[in-house]
């Protein structure tokens, strides 16, 4: 196995594949380290460093109710007892680790102390003689992951990749949570190994009620995990006592026998599949860019390159015709715009100032004055927002046009602002109320006066030729009549006056609002104008650019003498054929171990 990764690692080395390289490097060591990593992880106070110390029959991981994991521990075989602190050393190099060696039964205190020192701890390691061990196997008791908080989540997940076998604990008292259950079928992505042990069945009377449920739960996630329900107390005691019968109502033996059985024999299994798996991946990889390149080995004939050439001068010619087209279209459709946006306007005005005549030939203008402003203002703004929204529907209309003659690029439409339609209000100065509206009331008097006297008068005159005083009740009735009539005579050429300067107004701030929607209406289309055509030559000089630069490469590989081409193309064949030999041993990793090995 170590052959093939190297074989292939000293492919991806010739063909400067660093990525490929590296990686295949990482499984060499994997491969070459006989140590089998166990993580022990779950949410805290699960009872996961007090697993590990019932495994191993030792207090190497502190535990309890009121001490928790913040650093990993890591526990392994050795003939002598030993244990480490092994410190990050950032201003040696972000990766530079210390190892601190202190006194074996003292691990957990040294620990303690070093975190509350505020030293930069990474992780404890614990070497002890022991039978469950001696086989390379590691075990590594972690933090609490999850509820407390989701960085120790990622933290754990960075080392689940590393990992052999998962042990996930959690306790016997109540069954699995949405939240286990969802980091089990995150992890299994990672690591496929993994069982879920289930401590505290002595505290727990419905245990395999929980053990039965959690089975379903993890069938219906679709996770294969075996579960092992436990009680570390017992498993503790039984050792004490040397008890054969309490250590199996621990449940320990059958989690041993799956730890150092199954867990580490598919081991074996397991870095075959990865080896078979990474070695194929980068063949397949380096294959690949290897046949691209001899494709473009194969020599061109005289024939070949001069139908490569005209093609190429035929996309220059027609992307010039193109050019020519696109340019026309747009200056066209930029003129028609100017005089549609006249025009638009002004016709939708043509409807308000028709319904302003009518009022105001009807009503006195003065109480009116102020609801009449009110409608027209509202009118005009609605027709100011119809026009806005035609002239943006018209600019996306020809962009598209434009767009669309521009084959090579058939999605290059640029993204046009929606356009604020502008409120040409605060430049226009509102008409006046009109003015005379007061017609005080001695004037009104004298006018009253100056009537009914001519009415008396006449009146007055004949009946004195029946011979009835000047003053009498004819005279004086007719007199009122007249008085009253003049009055309001009077009164109604005043008012037609107001409505006529009340029209006059009102049509001259109509025409200035038409002048200033004008002017901003064709600010915007100078503006869509400029951003279009920029737009658009950018886009033809970058084709044009292309074609340049094909025609020139196609020049000079014509120009690259042939010998040399069939020489690069033979060297690639020879490399594919060791490739697909390694290819074929990669697969046979998987298929059959004799061979192989
Ligand atoms: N009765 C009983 N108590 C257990 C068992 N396993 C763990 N405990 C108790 O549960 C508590 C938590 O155990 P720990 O091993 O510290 O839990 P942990 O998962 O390591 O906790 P964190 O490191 O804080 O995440 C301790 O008080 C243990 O004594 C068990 O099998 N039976
Ligand atoms: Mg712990």
């Amino acid at each position: 196995m170590v052959e093939l990764i190297d074989r292939a690692t000293a492919e991806c080395a010739e063909q400067q594949r660093a990525d490929l390289h590296n990686r295949l490097r990482q499984i060499r060591t994997r491969v070459l380290d006989p140590a089998q990593l166990v993580l022990i992880v779950g949410e805290p106070k699960q009872g996961k460093s007090e697993l590990v110390n019932a495994l191993v029959n030792a207090a190497v991981c502190n535990a309890g109710e009121d001490t928790t994991t913040v650093v990993p521990t890591l526990v392994r075989h050795s003939e002598q007892p030993t244990a480490l602190i092994v410190e990050q050393e950032p201003q040696h190099g972000p990766a530079a680790l210390e190892r601190v060696p202190v006194p074996v039964e003292q691990v957990r205190e040294r620990i303690d102390q070093a975190i509350a020192d505020g030293r930069p701890v990474h992780r404890g390691e614990v070497g002890i003689p022991r039978a469950v061990l001696k086989d390379g196997l590691v075990l590594m008791d972690t933090p609490g992951v999850g509820a407390t908080s989701p960085t120790l989540t990622t933290r754990t997940l960075a080392v689940v990749a590393e990992a052999d076998a998962l042990v996930m604990v959690s306790d016997a008292t109540q069954e699995l949570t949405h939240n286990e259950l969802s980091f089990l079928k995150q992890v299994t992505k990672l690591c496929p190994n993994i069982a879920v042990v289930q401590p505290k069945t002595d505290l727990s009377p419905h245990w395999r009620k929980v053990v039965e449920i959690n089975q379903k739960h993890l069938a219906g996630a679709g996770i294969s995990a075996k579960i092992f329900p436990v009680s570390s107390t017992i498993r503790t005691q039984a050792m004490h006592l040397r008890d054969a019968n309490l250590n199996n109502e621990s449940g320990f033996p059958q989690l041993v026998e799956y730890l150092r059985g199954e867990a580490l024999g598919k081991h074996d299994q397991l870095t075959r599949r990865l080896v078979a798996q990474n070695v194929a991946d980068a063949v397949d990889t380096l294959t690949e860019s290897l046949k691209t390149e001899l494709a473009a080995q194969s020599p061109r004939t005289a024939a070949e390159t001069l139908v490569e050439l005209e093609t190429a001068q035929a996309r220059a010619e027609d992307l010039r015709r193109v050019t020519a087209r696109w340019q026309k279209t747009l200056n066209d459709g930029i003129s028609e715009l100017f005089a549609d946006i006249e025009f638009d306007f002004r016709e939708r005005t043509w409807a308000i100032i028709s319904q302003l005549n009518e009022t105001l030939d009807e009503a006195d203008p003065v109480p009116i004055w102020d609801e009449f402003m009110e409608w027209l203002n509202g009118a005009l703004s609605e027709a100011v927002q119809e026009t806005f929204g035609w002239l943006d529907s018209r600019r996306e209309q020809l962009r598209d046009e434009v767009a669309d003659q521009l084959r090579e690029h058939p999605d290059a439409r640029p993204r046009l602002d929606r356009i604020t339609p502008p409120s040409p209000f605060e430049l226009v100065t509102e008409p006046k109320q009109p003015s005379n509206g007061e017609y005080r009331r001695l004037d009104q008097a004298l006018t009253g006066l100056r009537g009914s006297y001519g009415g008396v008068l006449m009146f007055g005159l004949i009946t004195s030729v029946v011979g009835l005083p000047m003053m009498n009740v004819v005279s004086i009735s007719a007199g009122l009549l007249l008085g009253s009539r003049s009055l309001n005579e009077e009164k109604d050429v005043r008012k037609r006056r107001r409505q006529a300067e009340a029209k006059t107004a009102a049509q001259r701030y109509v025409e200035q609002v038409v002048f200033q929607v004008n002017k901003e209406a064709k600010d915007v289309i100078r503006r869509t104008h400029r951003a279009l055509h920029q737009h658009f030559t950018e886009l033809t000089e970058e084709v044009q650019l292309e074609i340049t630069n094909a025609i020139q490469e196609i020049k000079r590989s014509a120009e690259r003498s042939a010998v040399d081409r069939e020489d690069r193309a033979r060297e690639i064949r020879r490399k594919l054929e060791e490739l697909a030999l390694l290819r074929r041993r990669a697969g046979m990793l998987t298929t059959n171990r004799i061979t192989a090995a």
